[in-house]
């Protein structure tokens, strides 16, 4: 039996092909990648506690949501942003990590891709930390707001972690993928008519 005969160019091909496969399957399960809120953009009637810090990973200091200790006379928010934007994956996306946590401490989470129009994402307590994109939220989220949903305690957050970056939605991993196996198509028929092969 004759097996066909490929040249090194066509070898090349086909393991760069391979691999964009590979990665394309990666992408389409979603990239779990846990990675921190990179900038505070905005807040009002926050108060910090310890570092004062709510950026990077937790250090047990950052800013609760209230003008004055419990309970808050304004209740406050603030918004981080995320310089890699994350998106939905399997489970919890992101985690409002919160110091001397109970579940009286509310806030409601919003997100947003350009830091203007903001998404009603779901209320969480300081326990029931964990915020679910799916069904609420399509695009990639550059920006994240919690506000203080409580009259009586403020949530101290300490830090606030993103599980996956975003993926763009599957339809453009598949026409992506189209596009890349007709251009190696075209390539190989290319390459047939240099060697004078039909
Ligand atoms: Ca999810
Ligand atoms: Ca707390
Ligand atoms: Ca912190």
């Amino acid at each position: 039996m004759q097996f066909p005969q490929f040249s090194s160019g066509h070898q090349a091909l086909a393991r760069l092909i391979g691999a964009l496969l590979i990665s394309s399957l990666m992408l389409s399960q979603g990239l779990a990648v846990p990675f921190y809120a990179d900038a505070l953009v905005d807040s009002m009637f926050v108060t910090s506690f310890g570092s004062g810090d709510v950026t990077g990973p937790p250090d047990g200091g950052g800013l609760f949501l209230g003008d004055t200790f419990d309970p808050p006379v304004n209740p406050g928010f603030l918004t981080v942003e995320f310089l890699t934007p994350a998106g939905n994956g399997s489970g919890f996306d992101f985690e409002v990590l919160d110091v001397a946590s109970s579940t009286n401490e509310t806030a409601d989470v919003f997100v947003s891709s350009d830091g203007m129009a903001f998404s009603f994402v779901q209320s969480i307590n300081a326990v029931a930390n964990g915020v679910e994109l799916g069904g609420a939220f399509a695009g990639p989220v550059r920006f994240l707001k919690i506000a203080n949903s409580s009259t009586l305690v403020s949530i101290d957050i300490d830090a606030i972690r993103a599980n996956y970056v975003y993926v763009p939605e599957p339809g453009s991993g598949i026409t992506a993928l189209i596009a890349i196996v007709c251009a190696a198509a075209q390539c190989c028929r290319r390459g047939r008519r240099a060697d004078g092969q039909r």
